[in-house]
């Protein structure tokens, strides 16, 4: 298992659980508290130095862990079930760009599909479930040649109410190669009966992790029993990231510290053996 944390490529975000500020900054702290790998949440895929982007990283030794995407519906209103045709489109070309710059970029190559989803706005779920099939369809007929692989993140109620649970993720999983399921640890405390048992249950399908306290900030800050998230994960088999999307509370310096000294006490033993 390897450690990450999100980053945010956009200094006016409304989205808390990120950390900000300049990259290079970010890139150095990371790497002298052991940081493997960062995700970066990238508002526009239009809008980006890729190369630049890449230079960095190799700067600092970090791997980009994944992509995300939730910038852009808060800040552009991207949605893949978008009422008007043509946002839908809009969307469509944004997670095109994104599965690029994803597989130029990252040896995981894994676009996370959060917030884009959208929301029901009115329509019966089956019909927004049914509209976002589609738009996902679409995203993969065009994405063979890149292999990145889409993430879909069951997210708590009071933020979508298209696909909340695990349970409602799985099916997804199921039927398409190139769709995993992100779990997040936050949203797992509000949504699942058990968050420790739903990760039994998304097993094979998992592809990634966020991981925050009940209370969203870093894992040693709430009430979770991150031993037993972490013997869980291991027990299915999971060997991918556990990337750290918390709210940078009392600092993102303190955040990122305590974050990720909580996960290696119960990583570490087995990283070094
Ligand atoms: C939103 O709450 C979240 O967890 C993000 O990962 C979604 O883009
Ligand atoms: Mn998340």
């Amino acid at each position: 298992l390897r450690i990450a944390a999100v980053y945010a490529l956009s200094e006016e975000t409304k989205f808390e659980a990120v950390v900000k500020g300049s990259l290079d900054k970010i890139l150095n702290l990371m790497r002298d508290l052991g940081y493997d790998g960062i995700e970066i949440n990238i508002p526009n895929p239009f809008n980006i130095d890729v190369n630049q982007l890449s230079s960095k990283l190799n700067e600092y030794g970090l791997e980009l862990s994944a992509i995300s995407t939730g910038l852009s519906y808060l800040s552009y209103g991207i949605s893949l079930t978008h009422s008007s045709k043509d946002m839908r489109e809009k969307a469509i070309k944004f997670f095109i760009k994104y599965s690029e710059i994803s597989s130029t970029l990252s040896k995981y190559n894994y676009v996370v599909i959060g917030l884009a989803r959208g929301k029901c706005e009115g329509r019966p779920k089956s019909e927004a479930l049914k509209t976002l099939r589609e738009s996902l369809e679409k995203i993969l007929e065009n994405t063979e040649d890149y292999g990145t692989i889409f993430l879909i993140e069951p997210i708590n109620r009071y933020e979508t109410d298209i696909i909340n649970t695990i349970e409602d993720s799985i099916q997804l999983a199921r039927e398409y190669r190139r769709v995993k399921i992100l779990l997040d640890t936050y949203h797992m405390t509000i949504e699942d009966v058990s968050p420790y048992n739903a990760i039994l249950k998304a097993g094979e399908y998992i592809g990634y992790v966020h991981a925050a306290e009940n209370n969203r900030l870093a894992p040693g800050m709430g009430m979770l029993n991150w031993e037993l998230i972490i013997c869980r994960l291991l027990r299915i088999g999971y060997q991918g990231y556990i990337s750290i999307e918390a709210i940078p509370k009392p600092s993102y310096e303190e955040m990122l510290r305590v974050g990720i000294k909580t996960l290696n006490q119960y990583l570490k033993p087995r990283r070094d053996s």
